[in-house]
């Protein structure tokens, strides 16, 4: 071990300072961050499929512009969480092996289906929102390559969660069909959406690290809290509700009541066995699959070129 690094470290987490790639940390913090930023990184790889399966039926050709552009952002965020995770010592070779070969974690809300186009609106209204609420604080994570990645992130959420609350409020008030389809998409992605926040926090092996290394800020339970006084008033604006018959605000805790989370579902998920996982993986092996050629070309392209500098 070794102590004048340890000390520098401990010191700068205690001043909330900020680690960079060629600071000493320890073993367990940077694989931590592996552990998070990677399955981060995949969240959002994983994350562009469910909405690309909208953009050729897109109802007009905006709302298609607009699809395209978010389901983009979020192969960018992939990058950026890729590339931070690489400043710790991993390949994304590595990284892309173990989300291919089922071994990575992502995010369970990308194991649903998207049965219809009001699913796009509550993808944005409830799972970019869970996004933010989940990665705003995020963007003071004392690993700096991450919390600086989460920046330029939150702000793209928040632009998708607003193009999502306004395709709900559209079809909210249009037709009754159109009303009856934004309630069933919200009805399907509420539970969801807020188990993206991770398992309660007395069963949360990794926030208690996490928070001391100033990596979490908040806790699952408490952020999962913030998401719903934030969803309250806006269901009412959208005309929709949320489907919890024991929701209600609680004066004497000062937060609000909710009926139990389904954990079975989410042990579920995690376990491989949701309604879209084996599809997810999948189509995510064709497409490495069928991209062989242009790394093949760009390794090829590199090779040449360092060649040539050499001589
Ligand atoms: N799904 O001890 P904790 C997006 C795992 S947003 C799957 O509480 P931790 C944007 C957890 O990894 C989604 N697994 O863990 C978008 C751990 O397992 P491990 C991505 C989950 O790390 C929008 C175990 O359970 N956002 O992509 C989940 O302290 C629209 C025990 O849990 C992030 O990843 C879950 N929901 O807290 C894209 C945010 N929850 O690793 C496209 C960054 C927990 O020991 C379209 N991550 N697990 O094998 C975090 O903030 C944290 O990692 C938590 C979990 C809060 C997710």
């Amino acid at each position: 071990i070794d102590e004048a690094g340890q000390a520098r470290f401990d010191a700068l987490i205690e001043a909330d300072g900020r680690i960079e790639p060629r600071d000493w940390m320890p073993a367990a913090y940077r694989k931590t961050l592996v552990r998070q930023i990677s399955q981060h990184a995949h969240s959002e790889i994983i994350g562009m499929q469910p909405e690309a399966n909208w953009i050729t039926r897109a109802p007009s050709l905006k709302r298609k512009a607009i699809l395209m552009a978010k389901v983009q952002d979020e192969a960018g965020h992939g990058l950026y969480l890729y590339s931070a995770a690489q400043t710790l010592g991993i390949g994304r070779e590595e990284m892309t092996d173990q989300l291919i070969a089922g071994r990575a974690r992502y995010s369970s809300i990308f194991n649903y289906p998207t049965p219809t186009w009001a699913d796009m609106g509550a993808i944005g209204w409830l799972v970019d929102g869970a996004a933010i609420a989940n990665q705003v604080p995020l963007c003071r994570a004392s690993y700096g390559p991450y919390g600086r990645a989460m920046v330029r992130i939150c702000k793209e959420e928040s632009f998708h969660q607003r193009q999502g609350f306004e395709i709900l409020l559209e079809l909210s008030q249009g037709t009754d069909a159109q009303h009856a389809m934004a309630q069933d998409a919200v009805d399907r992605w509420y539970w969801p959406s807020l188990m993206m926040f991770g398992p309660p926090d007395d069963e949360s092996p990794n926030s208690a690290q996490s928070m001391a290394w100033n990596i979490k800020r908040f806790s699952n339970d408490e952020l999962r809290q913030r998401f719903v006084g934030m969803l309250v008033p806006q269901a009412e604006v959208l005309g929709l509700t949320l489907p919890d018959p024991n929701l209600r605000w609680n004066d004497e805790t000062q937060a609000y009541d909710m009926s139990e989370i389904d954990w079975t579902e989410f042990h579920e998920v995690l376990a491989g066995r949701g309604p879209c996982n084996a599809q997810r993986l999948q189509h995510r092996r064709q497409a490495h699959d069928d991209g062989a050629w242009v790394r093949e070309a760009a390794h090829a392209y590199a090779t040449k070129q360092a060649a040539a500098t050499e001589q």
